[in-house]
């Protein structure tokens, strides 16, 4: 199991956020909204009474439909709103759900909380209209937890993604993992494009204009070949393939999405 210290660290700064705000504001990636639920934050704030929204953010990477389905199917569990931090969805929402919070306590403060690279300082500096978070596609971007005033008693808490105790393969196929530090990376790629054939070939053609095979290695070597990433001696270089096409699902170069 990878870093439990590290898983540690950062299930103790998901406790004091969550013992600090009144709110949480889950995010996930509105691609794949159901794996990038995280169970520590909905297990902390089910513990510690808070209420908390999804917020199923990156929707301009997924069509309309798609987004609407998977709303319709958190709202059994939870509040949930479909914005983007990049494209003005869902923001006067948003905001909207912010201001009737603002009413019901002298100051509210609310927890951004999720995997690592969910969007979490985007979303905070689209609502603040200003950059005030730092963002970057590398996960693990935040590091310790930051305050921040939207209004004269509305505070937003920016976290770093909270990591729940996985294998570093799982936390990469949610987008949550530095491709680099992965052990076995054409591992995780091969789990990758296997998700992909299942739901969403076509995404593969689209990004990379091969055809995919129904094997999953074999449509990592078209793809490797097709960008012309070879190892001395001339064959496919399938290290550096994997890391390029998680990167790409990271950077939303791959249109693909799933519950
Ligand atoms: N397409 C798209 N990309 C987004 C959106 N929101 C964030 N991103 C991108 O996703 C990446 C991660 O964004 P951050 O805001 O740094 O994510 P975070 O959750 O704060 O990440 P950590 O601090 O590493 O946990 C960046 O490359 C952003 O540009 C969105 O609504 N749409
Ligand atoms: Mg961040």
């Amino acid at each position: 199991m990878e870093k439990p210290r590290e898983w540690l660290r950062e299930k103790s700064i998901a406790k004091k956020v969550l013992s600090q705000a009144n709110v949480i504001f889950e995010v996930v990636d509105a691609r794949i909204p159901q794996e990038t639920r995280n169970k520590v934050v909905e297990q902390l704030a089910k513990e510690r009474n808070k209420k908390l929204y999804i917020i199923l953010n990156k929707a301009d990477l997924v069509p309309k439909d798609f987004v609407e389905k998977a709303k319709k199917q958190i709202s059994q569990e939870y509040p949930a709103i479909v914005f983007s931090a990049h494209k003005n969805i869902g923001k006067k929402e948003l905001e909207k759900v912010i201001k009737e919070l603002a009413k019901e306590k002298k100051i509210i403060k609310i927890g951004v909380l999720g995997y690592p690279n969910v969007g979490k300082s985007s979303l905070i500096n689209t609502l603040k209209k200003k950059k005030v978070a730092t963002t970057s596609p590398k996960p693990g971007m935040t590091r310790g937890e930051k305050l921040i005033r939207l209004d004269k008693n509305v505070y937003l808490i920016d976290t770093p993604g909270i990591i729940t105790l996985e294998f570093q393969e799982d936390l990469a196929l949610k987008g949550s993992w530095i491709p680099e530090k992965l052990e076995q990376p054409v591992e995780v790629a091969y789990k990758f494009i296997e998700k992909i054939l299942q739901h969403r070939p076509q995404a593969l053609r689209e990004a990379y204009g091969i055809e995919p095979d129904e094997d999953p290695l074999k449509t990592l070597e078209k793809i490797g070949e097709k960008l012309n990433y070879r190892v001395s001696g001339g064959g496919v270089d399938l290290d550096r393939t994997a890391k390029k096409v998680l990167w790409d699902w990271i950077k939303g170069h791959i249109k693909a999405f799933w519950l």
